[in-house]
């Protein structure tokens, strides 16, 4: 063993969930007081403990109390955190260099990551790819290169979509408070069609209905000829953990390629194994022409990719792409570090796993509550949405309410949805079967406990 892998197995927290203090304890509080004369308002938390450490699937805070992760800061630690792998790699490179910028001076690592990036993503054609920091400027970039590919302006995107926060990203996001509200005027040629929503369409609507809706509005209200890409998360984030209706996809890209639109898959969140398979296209057979993935991908580093056709992506001239720390070589060591882990652990597996688990559980609580109107999602990314029975009136006061019950009994979940009625799970890939368990019994207490 090395020196790192020494200090990673001595530091490691044990997988078990104890609470020493109330949650938060009083060392958070402190910490919250110096918060808010320091911090900016506009920047809030989910929960409102201050964390000394993680592990696998335990964030430890501090106070000493131990919670189950089954949030994974937003879908990024699905290798788990702190996993010696990962924690020697960074260290190695931290300690060999940090930076030289990729457009100064190129670097092993970086071409590395497009590899693997051109081994994972869907389709065996010919790919290339571009290394950026955050899933916003991977989105901004992919725009970038459709538009330049195709020489049209106009982007597609869909009711209760997610793409990031800066200004361009704001425009394509579907939900106005909290991300837009009073931050315009926003980027203009963005144009929003109807997605496939099972829980909410009319009953019995096809995944190829559902794309014939959002095809013919596309058509007459921008025409095909004038859009330059259509984007889509394969399952909605943000918005609500929703998989369309199967055919809705394939449907969608068949007509890309019908028209020369650039078909573009946003897999920041569903991407890197998260839904049992390496990204959530797959499961419908679906090729994009571009990829965007953040996230999952490096383990906790900042990085981000646009992956696509050799042809799309090397349209744009020398020059076109870049920034100064796209592809930083920490987080590039920290990427192959979490995709060679992600292979030797098969997990793909361990989220096919996770969902064979917790979905029955999940479905069971939704028997017992009516107001579980719908459980849903693929892998390790599963969601409740909680909706008045008759009607389905989104809840977003309960979903809430079973998230705080859930925090201060140590679990972390996290809400979504465009009502903000959605609660979602979204463990490591590594968690052990039984702390998924101890976490579900929380969370079925915390519904228990909230609704009738
Ligand atoms: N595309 C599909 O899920 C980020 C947002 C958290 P960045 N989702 C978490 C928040 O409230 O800011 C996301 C996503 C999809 C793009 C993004 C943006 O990725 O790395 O946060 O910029």
């Amino acid at each position: 063993m090395t020196q790192v892998d020494t200090d990673a197995a001595r530091d490691a927290i044990p997988q078990r969930r104890v609470l020493v203090t109330e949650i938060p304890g009083p060392r958070s509080k402190e910490l919250a007081s110096r918060r808010a004369r320091a911090v900016a308002a506009g920047v809030s938390s989910t929960i409102h403990v201050y964390v000394d450490g993680a592990s696998g699937a335990i964030v430890r805070d501090v106070d000493g109390n131990c919670m189950i992760d089954l949030g994974s800061g937003i879908a990024v630690t699905g290798v788990g955190h702190a996993v010696p792998a990962v924690v020697q790699a960074v260290s190695e490179q931290v300690a060999r260099f940090t930076h030289t910028c990729f457009m100064v001076a190129p670097y092993e690592g970086y071409v590395a990551v497009c590899e693997e990036l051109a081994d994972l993503c869907p389709g065996d054609h010919e790919k290339r790819s571009a290394l950026f920091n955050s899933g916003a400027e991977a989105v901004e970039n992919a725009v970038k290169i459709a538009r330049h590919a195709t020489g049209r302006q106009a982007v597609a995107v869909f009711d209760h979509a997610y793409h990031g926060r800066t200004n361009l990203t704001m425009a394509l996001t579907a939900k106005s408070f909290p991300y837009k509200d009073r931050f315009g005027p926003f980027a203009p040629e963005v144009y929003r069609a109807p997605v496939s929503y099972p829980l909410r369409d009319p009953e019995g609507m096809t995944g190829e209905q559902a794309a014939t809706r959002a095809i013919e509005q596309l058509s007459v209200q921008v025409g095909a000829g004038n859009l330059a890409c259509v984007l889509i998360e394969p399952i909605q984030g943000e918005g609500g953990f929703i998989v369309p209706a199967p055919g809705f996809l394939p449907a969608l890209a068949a007509w890309c390629a019908e028209k020369g639109i650039v078909f573009i898959a946003d897999e920041i969140q569903s991407g890197f194994a998260r839904t049992g398979a390496w990204f959530a296209s797959e499961h419908e057979g679906v090729v994009p022409d571009l990829v965007t993935t953040a996230k999952g991908i490096a383990g906790g580093m900042p990085l981000a990719a646009v992956t696509g056709r050799a042809e799309v992506m090397d349209s744009v001239h020398p020059g076109g792409l870049g920034g100064t720390y796209g592809g930083n070589p920490v987080a590039c060591a920290s990427a192959l570090a979490t995709i060679r882990t992600m292979r030797e652990l098969d997990l793909p597996a361990a989220a096919r796993r996770i969902e064979a688990n917790a979905r029955p559980r999940l479905e069971s609580m939704a028997k017992r509550h009516a107001a579980v109107a719908d459980v849903r999602g693929r892998g390790a990314m599963l969601a409740i949405e909680l909706a008045d029975p008759d009607g389905l009136r989104p809840d977003a006061d309960a979903a809430q309410a079973v998230a705080r019950a859930c925090h201060a009994n140590g679990v972390i979940v996290l809400t979504c949805g465009t009502w903000g009625n959605v609660i979602r799970l979204l463990p490591p890939l590594v968690i052990g079967d039984d702390l998924l368990e101890e976490g579900l019994d929380v969370l079925e207490r915390a519904l228990d406990e909230v609704l009738p």
